[in-house]
């Protein structure tokens, strides 16, 4: 008769090869309803971009949650599903956002629970048919006031997706019921050893987060005058003997007309871009920075596959 191992008392004490809940969360759904926010609210740190401008998300991310008995739930962000698949960067962002459904052991479709759209239908319909378990996550909860108009929002998602493993109300904006969302995910990943190191919070280096960083502000600044094509590549960051960082960093626009959009009057908006973005900088790099900006064509970028892998767009998601 064999006997049952037992459980150890404080899993976070558990020797490496122990078996732990572990495993991949595609974190899916169509543009702006908060993916990323969650993301960041669940890693506590601001690992993945967020604006209020829908497509920010262009390529996959992954941010890893360790909790206290030792699970490891490894959330990967893909980018808001385009509805036209069109030109080559829609492809590829589309592409990232179905492979990581496809790689996943759990899938996570986030809505908007002040804006149900037909869309996430579409979000629901490829997350189902993978095969893999589906959570409903229903975010932007503070949005809806009363509190009590939330509850046919929830009875909604239970009548037409009965399957659903969990539907999880949450606001990943106040990180209110986050606790409840990942005591819902835990049980539907893989049990085995670890799989990453306790310290691993990204699979994305310093070079990728900083452009993006400088990709947000640009997002942010430009607003209704965003130009389609605005790609970011770090050239250079090096630390200096002091401790400071040199960062230099080449914004490409695909239309000759839109340099004068990022530069602004005057050089107003670079410049402005500048400076928030040295300051979150400051904050991920955690120290002082120089930052150096310049505005560069590549004309039609987005449409052209050698010009994409060449900015950092590899296929690979
Ligand atoms: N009120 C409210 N706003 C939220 C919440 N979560 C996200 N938002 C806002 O929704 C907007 C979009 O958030 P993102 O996290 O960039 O959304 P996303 O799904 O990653 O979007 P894409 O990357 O474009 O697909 C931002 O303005 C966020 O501040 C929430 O819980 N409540
Ligand atoms: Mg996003």
């Amino acid at each position: 008769m064999s006997e049952i191992p037992p459980v150890p008392a404080d899993a976070a004490d558990a020797a490496p090869g122990d078996a732990v809940r572990g495993g991949f969360i595609a974190l899916v759904g169509r543009p702006n309803v908060g993916k990323s926010t969650l993301l960041n609210a669940l890693i506590g740190s601001r690992l993945s971009i967020v604006t209020a401008k829908p497509h920010t998300t262009r390529q996959r991310i992954l941010g890893v949650v360790h909790r206290d008995d030792g699970s490891q739930l490894a959330f990967v962000d893909t980018p808001g599903l385009h509805e036209r698949r069109g030109r080559p960067l829609n492809r590829l962002m589309n592409d990232a956002a179905r492979q990581a459904m496809h790689d996943a052991d759990v899938i996570l479709v986030l809505v908007d629970a002040s804006r149900v759209s037909e869309y996430d239908e579409t979000v629901l319909e490829a997350a189902f048919s993978s095969g893999r378990p589906v959570v409903i996550g229903v975010n932007k909860t503070d949005r809806i006031r009363p509190r009590d108009a939330l509850l046919p929002v929830l009875a909604g998602f239970g009548a037409r997706w009965p399957a659903a493993a969990a539907i999880v109300p949450l606001s990943a904006r106040r990180q209110d019921n986050l606790e409840r969302l990942l005591d819902a995910l835990a049980p539907l990943l893989p049990e085995g050893p670890a799989l990453f190191p306790p310290d691993m919070v990204t699979d994305r280096d310093m070079a990728y987060r900083v452009a993006e960083q400088i990709r947000e502000k640009l997002m942010i600044q430009l607003r209704d005058e965003l130009p389609y094509g605005i790609a970011v590549t770090v050239e250079r960051l090096v630390r200096e003997d002091g401790g400071r960082w040199q960062v230099a960093a080449a914004i490409w626009v695909e239309q000759a007309r839109h340099k004068g959009m990022v530069i602004g009057r005057g050089g107003q908006l670079l410049k402005t871009v500048g400076t928030q973005a040295r300051q979150a900088l400051i904050e991920l790099l955690g120290g002082p920075v120089h930052l150096e900006l310049w505005v560069q064509e590549r004309r039609d970028w987005s449409r052209d596959e050698r010009a994409l892998r060449e900015l950092g767009y590899s296929g690979e998601g």
